[in-house]
């Protein structure tokens, strides 16, 4: 704690006038506020501070130490340990350990120059002097002091009423954080009751869909097996001719081209049975498959793969056969070999061999699942059968809003979209206000002291250049030391002991090899909000020294605390009882 100057000047100088009648008697070095204490008893003998021992009230300041304490030499050298009192009349009183009496040092604390009376060494008396700047200067300070105080007492007001209004919106916040909570979390319950919905929905239209699909398709199985039993039909038709020439033929001609149609079929036919023996031995590891229904357009495919593949034969035989017509000897007139031509030559004008395929027969494509859909003016009538159950699964998917069911129909979001739409805008709504809740919680639980004063100094921020770094802090905030890039060095952690006047700031960038960085900024009084001075007097533990009106406290509240005064620190001997004097 500190003691103002001002009343313990009034004080002493009540003390002198007090102690005027025996201020004569007083032994050399004892503060005239302690005349009773340096009092010989009835008897003529006085008892050391410490109580240690009693001793003539003569032998004070005889130049021989007595007491263990010093006490009873205040005015001499001798026992070094005591204390002696220069009065600075003029300027301001002070003690000086009596070690420095007559060393030949005129003491700056003892401006009467009455520390050194052997006559050996001459201090002049420059208390007027002294005294004189020194009002000047402790005038100035009590003028930086009294506008630092005015501000301060804005800066509280401010605090204050920034306080009742954190609360009040705090307040608020909380009265509406729970509709907002209830509205987050009925909108969380919509949307899971559309997904659920949705879910049970798209199960249900499964059927419908695959229904659908089997009548979208139906149409187009029944032509692709159409042109099977055609390929089947001409391919049995080529194999027979095939089977008859290889049959019948007249192998006394010798015919090489009827020999080279017939060993091709021969192959043909072979690897015809390799084909089925593997088939067959597939088919075995695959019952299942067969067993399993089959959609439309695995139907489809098949007949399609089928179909192909009867084509693929048709072509193969027909080429052999139009090789052995290009090459037969004619003069044989085998029988067998122009029944074959014959068979061939019925055939070929529907064939175009080159893609072995059917003249005037186009793949037929597979339409996409919703092809019906996609005219948007399309009637149910105009898609036949499929229409009515189009039809029924569009009115389904409107009751849950399935818009990307039949994209092409529906414009409007589904309802699952704007079930999801609204739980985002109020779980965001949420989080909003949730975070604004902690911002203003974390402001009013904030200690800006205990009239708020500090409060003004949330987020000023201050810089101080130096050569190296410029060192910053936002009061409340992060503080920094910055130079081509910014270091953390920590944010606003707690206040020091209970003076409100040093704060510490923690968590920062981590040193290398040592703690993370952190900041004591430590305040004194003044009229502006500035950093003094920075140090590192430990690695990564910096020192900010700033001043601001935010610790010019009212005198009153300094009073017992203030360590600026030049008033001499009471002086109390080892073991001496406490005396109220000074
Ligand atoms: C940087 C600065 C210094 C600090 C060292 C520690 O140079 O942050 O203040 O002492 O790192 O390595």
């Amino acid at each position: 704690m500190r003691i103002t100057c001002i009343p313990i000047v009034i004080t002493l100088a009540l003390s002198l006038v007090q102690a005027n009648v025996t201020v004569d008697k007083l032994p050399r070095g004892v503060a005239p506020s302690r005349s009773k204490i340096y009092s010989p008893d009835t008897k003529g003998q006085w008892a050391c501070l410490d109580g240690s021992k009693t001793i003539p009230f003569t032998a004070i300041n005889d130049d021989y130490c007595d007491c263990p304490d010093g006490s009873d030499e205040p005015g001499t050298s001798a026992c070094g340990t005591g204390y002696f009192y220069c009065s600075n009349i003029g300027h301001t009183p002070a003690y000086i350990k009596t070690s420095r009496l007559n060393d030949g040092v005129c003491d700056p604390e003892c401006c009467d120059g009455s520390d050194e009376f052997d006559g050996q060494t001459r201090c002049s008396n420059i208390c007027e002097q002294v005294g004189t700047e020194s009002r000047k200067e402790r005038e100035k300070l009590e003028k930086t002091h009294k506008e630092g105080n005015r501000i301060r007492k804005e800066y509280a007001v401010f605090g204050q009423s920034s306080k009742k209004r954190l609360q009040e919106q705090l307040e608020k916040l909380q009265a509406v954080s729970s509709s907002v909570n209830q509205a987050a979390a009925d909108t969380k319950s919509t949307l899971d009751a559309a997904n659920a919905k949705l879910k049970e929905h798209l199960e249900s239209t499964k059927l419908e869909r695959e229904a659908a699909r089997e009548l979208q398709l139906a149409p187009l199985i029944e032509q692709q097996n159409q042109r099977l039993d055609h390929a089947t039909k001409i391919k049995s038709l080529f194999r027979t001719a095939l089977n008859d020439l290889k049959e019948n033929q007249n192998k006394n001609f010798h015919d090489m081209a009827v020999k080279a149609t017939i060993s091709g079929y021969d192959e043909y036919l072979e690897e015809l049975k390799k084909q089925e023996e593997e088939e067959n031995n597939s088919n075995k590891d695959s019952q299942e498959e067969k067993e399993k229904v089959r959609s439309a357009l695995e139907r489809m495919h098949t007949a399609q793969d089928a179909t192909y593949d009867a084509k693929k034969d048709i072509g193969l035989m027909f080429q052999l056969l139009k090789e052995m017509k290009e090459k037969y000897n004619t003069e044989y007139n085998d029988d067998a070999v122009l029944k074959a031509i014959k068979v061939l030559d019925e055939f070929a004008p529907t064939w175009e061999h080159s893609s072995n395929d059917f003249i005037g027969e186009e793949f037929i494509d597979i339409p996409d699942e919703d092809a019906g859909e996609k005219k948007e003016e399309a009637k149910p009538e105009d898609k036949g059968a499929f229409g009515e159950v189009y039809n029924r699964i569009q009115k389904g998917a409107s009751k849950v809003g399935l818009g990307f069911l039949f994209k092409g129909s529906q414009v409007s979001k589904s309802e699952v979209e704007i079930a999801q739409e609204a739980y985002n805008k109020a779980s965001e709504e949420e989080r909003k206000s949730e975070e604004e809740i902690q911002k203003l919680e974390k402001k009013v639980k904030t200690d800006y002291g205990p009239d708020e004063a500090f409060a003004k100094l949330v987020d000023q921020c201050v810089e101080f250049k130096e050569i190296e770094y410029t060192y910053s802090v936002c009061l409340f905030g992060e503080a920094k030391q910055k130079s081509h890039s910014d270091t953390s060095l920590g944010t606003f952690s707690s206040w020091v002991g209970d003076n409100y006047d040093t704060q510490l700031y923690t968590g920062g960038a981590r040193c290398w090899n040592g703690p993370e960085r952190s900041v004591k900024v430590m305040m004194t009084c003044g009229t502006e909000n500035k950093i003094l001075a920075v140090s590192e007097p430990s690695k990564c533990e910096y020192l900010y020294k700033m001043e601001t009106p935010a610790v010019c406290y009212d005198l009153s509240e300094n009073a017992k605390n203030d360590s600026n005064s030049n008033a001499p620190h009471v002086v109390v001997y080892p073991g001496e009882k406490k005396h109220d004097e000074l």
